[in-house]
Order: C-alpha cells, then sequence, then structure tokens
C-alpha cells in the first residue's frame, strides 16, 4: 500500500445510535463478478482500508461502515460491502438503512417522493429498500431482507464457566444465536454490560468450537459472531429488548437489522409469530426496529422468511480522509 496515496470521502450516519460510515468515493472497484466474491477480495487483499477507517483513532471499538461500488448486477442500483470493526459481514441491517438514507439525502439515486425504492447489491444477495422520503429527507426506511430462517431449536452448547446453555440458532443475514438473557443469570441492565459481553464471546467461542452453524446454501457463511441475549419488553408480548454481544466485544447500538430478521425467524418457528404481528425490537440503548414478516419460502429445503425491518438513520455530517505518511497507525488499533 501507498498510504500517502489513498485519500477516501465518506458520509457519516447513524441507525437509531448506531454509526455508518459510508465511503463514497476512492476506493477502486474491488475484484469479483459477484458482491460475496469482492467481499473475499477485500478480506485477503484489502482489509487494511476497513482496519484504517474502523479502528482508532478514526474509528472505534463498535466502529461500522460500507463501501459504496458498481453493482455486480443488472438489476441493482449499488453495490455494498460492509465493513465493521469485527470484519465483512454478508449483511447488515443498520448498514443497509444507513447506506439508503445517504444513497437519497445526497442524491446518489434518483430521488422519489413519496418512497424511493432502491435494489442494493450485497454479499447476501439483492437488499430491496423503500425509503419514505419527505422534501428530500429520508424519514423511514424499509428493507426487504434475505430469506432468513431458524437452523436449529433448543442446542445445547458447553461453555466454560456457565455450564450447558441452550439456545436458538438462526440465520438473518449472519448467524444469531438466541438466547433468553437469564440463562446467564444476568439482568437486563446497563450495569451488567461487561458481564454480558464477557458471557456472548465465551458462547460464541463455544458454538463456533462445538456446534458451528454452516449456511445450507454458502457454506463459506459459517460462524456465529452475534449472541443475542433477549428480553421482554414492557409493551405487550411483541416487544422485546435485545442485548446483541458481537465478537471481539461490542453491542450493536441498534436493535441489529439482521438480528432482528433471524429473531423472526426463530419466533415463526416456534410458533410465536404470525404474518399478521409486528415485532418491536428495542436495542441495548432503546432504540426501535419493526420487524414484519413478508412471505414464506425456503433456503436450502428449509422453511424460511422473507423479513422486513423498519427504521430510521440520520446523516451527522461528511468527511475526507487522507493517510499521512507518517502517520504510526496506517492499520489504526483496537485497545
Ligand atoms: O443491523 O444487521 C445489523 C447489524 C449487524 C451488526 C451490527 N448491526
Amino acid at each position: 500500500m501507498r498510504p500517502s496515496l489513498r485519500t477516501v470521502t465518506t458520509v457519516e450516519s447513524h441507525t437509531e445510535g448506531m454509526p455508518t460510515r459510508v465511503v463514497t468515493s476512492g476506493v477502486e472497484t474491488i475484484p469479483g463478478s459477484t458482491m460475496f466474491e469482492r467481499r473475499q477480495y477485500f478480506l485477503k487483499n484489502m482489509d487494511y482500508i476497513r482496519e484504517w477507517l474502523m479502528y482508532e483513532p478514526r474509528g472505534h471499538s463498535a466502529m461500522s461502515g460500507a463501501i459504496l461500488q458498481p453493482p455486480t448486477r443488472p438489476d441493482a442500483d449499488w453495490g455494498v460491502l460492509y465493513i465493521e470493526v469485527s470484519g465483512c459481514l454478508p449483511m447488515c441491517g443498520h448498514g443497509t438503512i444507513g447506506v439508503a438514507t445517504v444513497l437519497v439525502e445526497k442524491g446518489l439515486v434518483n430521488v422519489v417522493e413519496p418512497v424511493t425504492t432502491i435494489r442494493l447489491d450485497t454479499p447476501a444477495g439483492l437488499v430491496t429498500v423503500d425509503v419514505a422520503v419527505k422534501n428530500g429527507k429520508a424519514e423511514k426506511v424499509t428493507l426487504t431482507n434475505v430469506p432468513s430462517f431458524s437452523m436449529g431449536l433448543d442446542q445445547i452448547v458447553e461453555v466454560p464457566g456457565f455450564g450447558k446453555i441452550t439456545y436458538d440458532m438462526a440465520f438473518g443475514g449472519n448467524f444469531y444465536a438466541i438466547i433468553p438473557i437469564e440463562r446467564i443469570g444476568l439482568e437486563f441492565v446497563r450495569a451488567n454490560g461487561q458481564k454480558i459481553l464477557d458471557a456472548g464471546l465465551a458462547i460464541s467461542d463455544a458454538i463456533n468450537e462445538q456446534n458451528r452453524p454452516i449456511h445450507p446454501e454458502n457454506p463459506e457463511i459459517n460462524v456465529c459472531h452475534h449472541i443475542d441475549f433477549i428480553a421482554p419488553g414492557s409493551d405487550g408480548p411483541m416487544h422485546w429488548k435485545n442485548a446483541m454481544a458481537i465478537h471481539p466485544g461490542w453491542f450493536d447500538r441498534s436493535p441489529c437489522g439482521t438480528g432482528t430478521s433471524a429473531r423472526l425467524a426463530q419466533m415463526v418457528a416456534r410458533g410465536l409469530f404470525t404474518d399478521d404481528d409486528v415485532l418491536m425490537n428495542e436495542s441495548w440503548i432503546g432504540s426501535r426496529f419493526e420487524g414484519r414478516v413478508l412471505e414464506h419460502t425456503t433456503v436450502g429445503g428449509l422453511p424460511a422468511i422473507v423479513p422486513t425491518i423498519t427504521g430510521r438513520a440520520w446523516v451527522m455530517g461528511e468527511a475526507t480522509w487522507t493517510l499521512d505518511p507518517e502517520d504510526p497507525f496506517p492499520q489504526g488499533f483496537l485497545l
């Protein structure tokens, strides 16, 4: 890398509290005939860009973003590569809501009021986003996610320090282990944050060692780095709170779009959710997404749903990032 030659521009947004740093220029078209192939190429050959933009001092331990690309398929408007401190997710719900909001508010798509529909080519597949727009402003975003499915209910894993933990495994663009928080003996309160994160990482390690999930149609998606500790909310049976503990040790500040999709698939598999229900999924910081089931399908022979996730993002500013050749931390650091 010739660091001094790299300059990128970004639009900074947050989705219900969770940042999405959207890279709008400065990263060339990544080699690959699909966004999944581009993701693989990027991870192998260009990951320093992610580290540069996500890690401290330019980012932080829960930083997240997306790199805009030309699409690899004719039915999409933009390609998106999701980047975050943990790596490159195949799909990211809050990131998609952030990207769609930026595309509309910065005029990077043909904006139609009252609803602008955008088709995004993501590593997990085509994702359609409907943005409610008023006077050029994105007021609400609904994404139709990739098919989501339950991979197994009542799975059991032996976790050092915790004993046997029972969990449900579901896919919503990434794999999620869903666990009522009382099973780790902790209350859903901020003061328990570090203990909940520690439990999440221990459970994630144990699952990946003992019962690693493998996507039935794409075996390269084969890790569970997201542990969804759930607790009932106060607004009725469809209101749930989630503490989403993510490898290597941070909480999603948003209610987690792919996590909400996985949770919908798990609730459907348990017979706890009908096509008329609306899930109010609340984040660790109290922000909310709505989740619905649009239709039913199958993935690799497993019953699946097509979920929609509704939330909102806000544009916070724009930046031009340059790399001083004398900067001692060109790839940043994490504490
Ligand atoms: O919204 O899908 C999501 C997400 C994944 C990780 C952080 N947010």
